[in-house]
């Protein structure tokens, strides 16, 4: 048995057990990061804090690495997968906010990008803020977006592309809602981390959104104004 091996989670104090998950992240330890999760809301956490100081931290060292050649997609996979077992955990945590249903949102990865773990954020977050989300998954085209807009009627349409390949299909979803005449119907929110606000405002989205508490926040805006419109009507 290594060194490592012996390393107990729940005797580690709160910045060292962050670290600690930080490294488990990095080697796709699936169940000591539920270890950890569970560790650190036994110690009063906020499940949010979890998710963005040890999950999305751990995550963006993980990205770095990957950028820069040292982490291959089997490792990165794997490190997906772990951080996936934590979000599992905090799920039904961020969720049950009782808040009030504010709106609805379908939200999907464009076509050609498998990438899910920001879009999966945004949907827990939009949940927790007490929005109804129908998740369309990945890959999607231009027929399952429109297909899911005219069976759910959402108030929200959410895109998310993490490749510079896919994002530009962002405009063609847009411009299929504008050929329509039904651009209009929708808040379009956009999100990845290759887009910027000047990339969502040239394919015609409502707002581009850097990551999942700027969503919730946009997507509130969106809907006060919304029912400001209504009242005014
Ligand atoms: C994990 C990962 C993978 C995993 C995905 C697993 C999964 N289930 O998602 C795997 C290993 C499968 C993978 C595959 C590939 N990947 Co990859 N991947 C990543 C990595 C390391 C992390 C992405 C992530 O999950 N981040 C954490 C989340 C929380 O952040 P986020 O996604 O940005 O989401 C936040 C915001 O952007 C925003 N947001 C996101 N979506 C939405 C949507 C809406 C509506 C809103 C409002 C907001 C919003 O809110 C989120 C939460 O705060 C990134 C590196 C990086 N820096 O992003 C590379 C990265 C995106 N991948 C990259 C590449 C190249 C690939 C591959 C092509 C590699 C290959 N050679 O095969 C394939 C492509 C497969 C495909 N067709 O999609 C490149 C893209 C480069 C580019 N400029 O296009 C990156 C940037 C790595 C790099 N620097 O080289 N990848």
């Amino acid at each position: 048995m290594s060194d490592e091996d012996e390393i107990i989670l729940s005797e580690l104090d709160d910045d060292e057990l962050v670290q600690q998950m930080f490294d488990d992240l990095y080697d796709g330890l699936r169940e000591e990061i539920e270890e950890g999760v569970n560790i650190l809301l036994g110690r009063g956490w906020q499940p949010y804090d979890i998710l963005t100081k040890a999950l999305v931290g751990g995550m963006t060292i993980v990205g770095n690495d990957f950028r820069d050649g040292i982490l291959f997609v089997p490792e990165v996979l794997q490190a997906a997968n772990a951080m996936k077992g934590g979000m599992a955990i905090l799920k039904p945590l961020l969720v049950e906010t009782g808040a009030p249903r504010v709106g609805k949102m379908v939200i999907g990865t464009v076509k050609g990008d498998i990438h899910d773990i920001g879009k999966n954020l945004v949907s827990m977050m939009m949940e927790g803020a007490g929005f109804e989300v129908v998740d369309l998954g990945i890959n999607n085209d231009v027929d399952k977006y429109l297909g899911a807009l005219e069976s759910e009627k959402p108030d929200i349409l959410g895109m998310s592309a993490l490749l510079t390949t896919t994002m530009p299909y962002m405009k063609v979803v847009i411009d299929t809602l504008v050929e329509r005449g039904i651009r209009e119907d929708y808040t379009v929110l956009v999100g990845g981390a290759p887009l910027n606000e000047e990339f969502g405002r040239a394919i015609g989205a409502d707002a581009y959104c850097r990551d999942a508490a700027v969503a919730v926040e946009t997507a509130k805006d969106f809907m006060a104004r919304k029912h400001n419109q209504m009242a005014a009507g």
